[in-house]
């Protein structure tokens, strides 16, 4: 089937809806289609992502089609398939875990449908068939700003025996495996500190609390120094369980978390979580450019990183520029 018309119906209404585009759509945009395969909904961070793709493509004046997988993989494939049914221009796509692409995307190759990863990437040995760019965060800095900040917190609080618990994010996903090897990479030499577990929370708010539960019950509530969390949305959970425990978060037990969220970041300064790892979820524009350009026949780059950094209560939290998203 031709391309959907309601999608390109969808785009001219998306550019209305959204106020009237920053910069005027390029009319040749309204005959761009871009399929757009979304993971989920799990955290304030992925609807906040959502929402930057679907603004940004009205803005461009491209059609879209979106596809929310509800963090199941198998259904990320069919939306796929979908789209090159659909003869779409371009391919977004955030896979929720790196392996179990290639015969989809080789599928898209095929169709000559280029494939933009937006956040997480891709695991194969032959990715670099497989996708034209990738949009999203250096996960590995984002894992070693915390293992920085959790230093000079111990060099300032004089701390000699450092026991870390850490709550993971989706396994074999992007995110978690490279916020964990960058951690690890950061603190591994030095020998304050222990790693005394780590259990995936899935990125779910919910199993935030069901892994603090569980690692209170396992270690007490002084064996454990400090949480390292992959995410805002795990690190509220935990933070709930700490509070209904009558612990103190950020004194007591301390809480290193990533994403920056309003609410982790009204926390931070409130001085119940320690450190903010920033991670923008805005990545709908880079995203929407990108797919300009190769409708142009410009070259793209291989790889965004969006600029990120960390807040933390060894900084000036006045700052105007600590805040959530
Ligand atoms: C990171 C993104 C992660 C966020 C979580 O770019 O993939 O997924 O850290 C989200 O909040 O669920």
């Amino acid at each position: 089937m031709r391309k959907c018309a309601m999608a390109v119906l969808a785009a001219v209404l998306m550019g209305i809806l959204s106020g009237c585009a920053a910069k005027p759509a390029d009319p040749e945009n309204r005959a761009v289609v871009v399929g757009f395969s979304q993971l989920g909904a799990e955290s304030s961070w992925r609807i906040a992502n959502t929402k930057s793709v679907e603004a940004a493509a009205g803005q461009y004046g491209f059609g879209l089609m979106t596809e929310n997988a509800n963090q199941k993989q198998e259904k990320q494939i069919d939306a796929i398939r979908s789209f090159i049914a659909y003869q779409v221009d371009v391919i977004v796509f955030s896979p929720i875990v790196e392996t179990g692409w290639d015969n989809v995307l080789n599928e898209a190759k095929q169709a000559n449908i280029p494939v933009i990863l937006v956040d997480r990437m891709i695991a194969s040995e032959n990715a670099d068939d497989l996708y034209t760019a990738y949009v999203g965060a250096d996960f590995y800095a984002e894992g070693c700003r915390a293992g920085e900040y959790l230093i000079r917190k111990a060099d300032a609080e004089r701390m000699e025996h450092v026991r870390i618990a850490e709550i993971s994010g989706t396994p074999d996903s992007t995110p978690m495996r490279d916020r964990q090897r960058g951690f690890l990479d950061t603190i591994g030499e030095d020998g304050r500190f222990e790693i005394i577990d780590s259990i995936s929370g899935d990125f779910l708010r919910s199993k935030g609390e069901e892994c603090m539960t569980f690692l209170l019950e396992k270690y007490g509530r002084d064996g454990i120094d400090v949480i390292y969390s992959h995410n805002d949305s795990m690190t509220l959970g935990a933070l709930d369980i700490l509070e209904k425990n009558g612990i103190q978060p950020a004194k007591d037990i301390l809480l290193i978390t990533v994403d920056g969220e309003r609410e982790a970041v009204e926390a931070l300064k409130a001085g119940r979580i320690n450190c903010v790892v920033q991670c923008t979820p805005e990545l709908g524009d880079e995203v929407m450019r990108l797919v300009q350009d190769l409708k142009a026949g410009r070259e793209i780059p291989r790889v965004t990183h969006p600029k990120e950094g960390a807040f933390s209560d060894l900084d000036d939290l006045t700052d105007p520029a600590v805040e959530g998203f």
